[in-house]
């Protein structure tokens, strides 16, 4: 048995939140960054079928370097409902391509004085899907953090879509609140580029597949 679990992936600020939650297990809790390209992302309609194929090739490329040891991969993406969902899979390759930017492009006929109105206009979720495999066994978690977007980009905090996503006030379950409501944990407006990573992971995708993830662990 191995006391180690490999996060494989490429992005530094996705290993240091998983990292936090990670301290629950006494495994030593290390990031394997395979290089660009090393992994393909298969062109699929699901995060859920995106992070299986993750796991296994992450899963062969540390076999082929004699680490026969746990992984864990995570797949994450943006959803933007008046985009019926886009970017989703695609998140990446957007992020890299039209940016934060050109997201805002895309909505810019989408404004309102209103809060509420503008919050149901450009509603998005960040979707996560955890897999680990540990010990020989497979476990799964998801995670989604509703919100919406913002009208410009805010704060530098955090990665990728953070300066222009907002997340829904959270009532005492830990479930989103709806328009108009006031819940009982809020980034009064702030984006998750402006907020702290502290702040963030109440609200996070990643850390409610994470716990999930851990749940089974720690229930089986
Ligand atoms: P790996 O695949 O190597 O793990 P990645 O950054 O490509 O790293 P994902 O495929 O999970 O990770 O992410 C898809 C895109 O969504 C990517 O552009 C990320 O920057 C962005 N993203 C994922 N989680 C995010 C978060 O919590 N906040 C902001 N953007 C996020």
């Amino acid at each position: 048995m191995s006391d180690v679990i490999w996060f494989v992936t490429g992005n530094t600020s996705k290993f240091n939140e998983a990292k936090q939650h990670f301290s629950r297990l006494s495994y030593d809790f290390r990031q394997f960054d395979p290089g660009h390209h090393a992994i393909v992302e298969p062109q699929s309609t699901s995060i859920e079928e995106v992070a299986q194929s993750k796991l296994e090739q992450a899963q062969r490329l540390l076999q082929e370097m004699g680490e026969v040891t746990n992984v864990l991969v995570e797949d994450a993406g943006l959803f933007i409902q008046p985009l019926d969902g886009f970017p989703g899979i695609y998140s990446s390759y957007v992020q890299e391509t039209i940016g934060l930017e050109g997201i805002l492009r895309l909505l810019n006929h989408l404004q309102s004085e209103n809060p509420n109105q503008l919050r149901s206009l450009r509603t998005a979720s960040f979707k996560a899907v955890a897999k680990l495999s540990l010990n020989g066994a497979l476990y799964e978690g998801d995670g989604e953090c509703k919100g919406y977007i913002a009208t410009s980009i805010r704060g530098d905090s955090g990665f990728g879509f953070d300066p222009i996503f907002i997340p829904n006030d959270l009532d005492v379950t830990g479930e989103s609140v709806l328009p108009g409501e006031q819940g009982e944990l809020s980034t009064h407006g702030a984006t998750f580029g402006e907020v702290s990573m502290e702040m963030k992971a109440k609200f996070s995708h990643r850390q409610r597949a994470l716990d999930r993830l851990l749940s089974t662990i720690e229930s089986g």
